[in-house]
């Protein structure tokens, strides 16, 4: 089998998603997430300008070999634009090796180890009234496990959080494509959200019971002993992970925050490559990997980091935003379908409009996610309906300080 052609398509339905199609001279083709949030053109350039034409006449089968060529062939290793890229290469090629086996990837990557995949739900609320309904509407949609994100007093635009009521059965997206010229400014106030955060888990848990799966996403916006802080000041309401609570390029940040306390930690849906997990693991920083396939370069890699964090009790805990496609989506759910170190994956629903755009086999009952059994991944793009949604610039928020000063994310 050989490849004959590989095509870059950008649609967006309610946000901006970045595909590539590989076709064989068999008929088989297969699908790969590159989507970006925020720089999509850049992969989708990478991939157009950089990447198809080096495809041509290569052999699908070879996908070890076709990820260590893009890899070290381009000199450039590592970064978002390279990894996403590369992911979906990666992701196509498993795509069309699983449709010519006629078998779910997950077989190829050594067969299901569970029933279906747990995974967590997003609440949150502008105050805890707001915020009891919103966990107990993810609860109705069947999660057990929900991330709790907050207003905070004094601060006015907050990621994550719904600037007003949803109305009775819409559910917010938590990363609207903002589709504006601009990135859209937000506050931030560290000391506030510190003071803030342990008084809603406390309500949280005074409402909803010991049981209940909780976890929270700080978004790397504390300092090392800010983090520890908060670590600790949560650990009587029994956090699942606290997520992202430093920015990840500063890695020694985290030895700080473990000697100080014991809620588990949850790191690098920014991180690209195995490298940035390397020592984390090794010395055993973390408890959850939340890497993502397509930023992380597919799902070979993805497969191979879990298997380096067996050895040291470190799960999975997959990055699973609405920014990532449904075919990025699903390679990640057919690798935590088949390693026996599976954690908790993220699920935001896509859109309706995004559903008719990626047809997906993925199923969500009792709790469990399921990868369904087609051969390949799982997904089809209807290249048709892609075509209504031409690109539209958008932008993540940012947060200023008080005084001005840019914040991290
Ligand atoms: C999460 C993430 C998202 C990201 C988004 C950026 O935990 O789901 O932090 O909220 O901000 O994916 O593109
Ligand atoms: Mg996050």
């Amino acid at each position: 089998m050989k490849i004959t052609a590989a095509e870059v398509i950008v649609t967006s339905p309610t946000r901006n998603f970045v595909t590539l199609k590989i076709t064989t001279d068999e008929g088989l083709t297969g699908i790969g997430d590159a989507t970006l949030n925020g720089r999509e053109l850049a992969v989708a350039h990478y991939l157009k300008d950089h990447v198809a034409q080096l495809l041509i006449g290569k052999d699908p089968h070879a996908i070890e070999d076709m990820w260590q060529f893009l890899y070290r062939s381009s000199y450039w290793r590592r970064g978002p634009v390279t990894m996403a890229a590369i992911a979906a290469v990666d992701m196509a090629l498993w795509d069309i090796k699983g449709k010519a086996a006629g078998m779910p990837v997950y077989q190829l990557l050594g067969g299901a180890c569970r029933r279906g995949l747990s995974t967590y739900g997003h609440a949150s609320g502008r105050d805890v009234e707001e915020l009891f309904d919103s966990i107990r509407a993810e609860q109705e949609h069947g999660y057990t496990a929900i991330r709790v994100q907050t207003s905070v007093p004094g601060i006015k635009a907050l990621y994550g959080v719904a600037a007003q009521k949803q109305a009775s059965g819409e559910r917010y997206d938590y990363e609207p494509a903002q589709r504006t010229a601009q990135p859209a400014e937000e506050d931030w106030d560290t000391r506030a959200y510190l003071r803030h955060v342990p008084t809603v888990f406390e309500a949280v848990r005074h409402e909803f019971g010991p049981e209940m799966i909780l976890l929270h996403d700080g978004h790397h916006r504390m300092t090392p002993l800010q983090a520890a802080q908060l670590g600790k000041s949560l650990e009587p309401y029994d956090l699942f992970w606290l997520e992202d609570c430093t920015p990840a390029e500063n890695q020694e940040a985290l030895r700080l925050v473990r000697q100080h306390t014991t809620t588990p930690l949850a790191i690098g849906e920014v991180f690209n490559t195995i490298w940035d997990f390397k020592d984390l693991i090794r010395e055993q920083l973390i408890d959850y990997v939340r890497a993502a396939s397509t930023h992380f370069g597919g799902i070979s890699p993805l497969k191979k980091v879990m298997d380096y964090a067996a050895m040291y009790q470190v799960k999975s805990g997959f990055h699973g935003p609405t920014d990532v496609s449904p075919v990025g989506f699903a390679a990640q759910v057919h690798v935590g379908m088949a390693i026996h170190n599976f954690g908790l994956q993220e699920f935001m629903p896509h859109s309706e409009k995004t559903n008719s755009v990626f047809r997906q086999q993925l199923t969500f009952e009792g709790g469990l996610l399921h990868p369904g059994d087609a051969p390949g991944l799982g997904v089809e793009l209807d290249e048709k309906e892609a075509a209504k949604y031409p690109y539209q610039q958008a932008y993540l928020p940012y947060n200023r300080l008080n005084d001005g000063t840019v914040h991290d994310w």
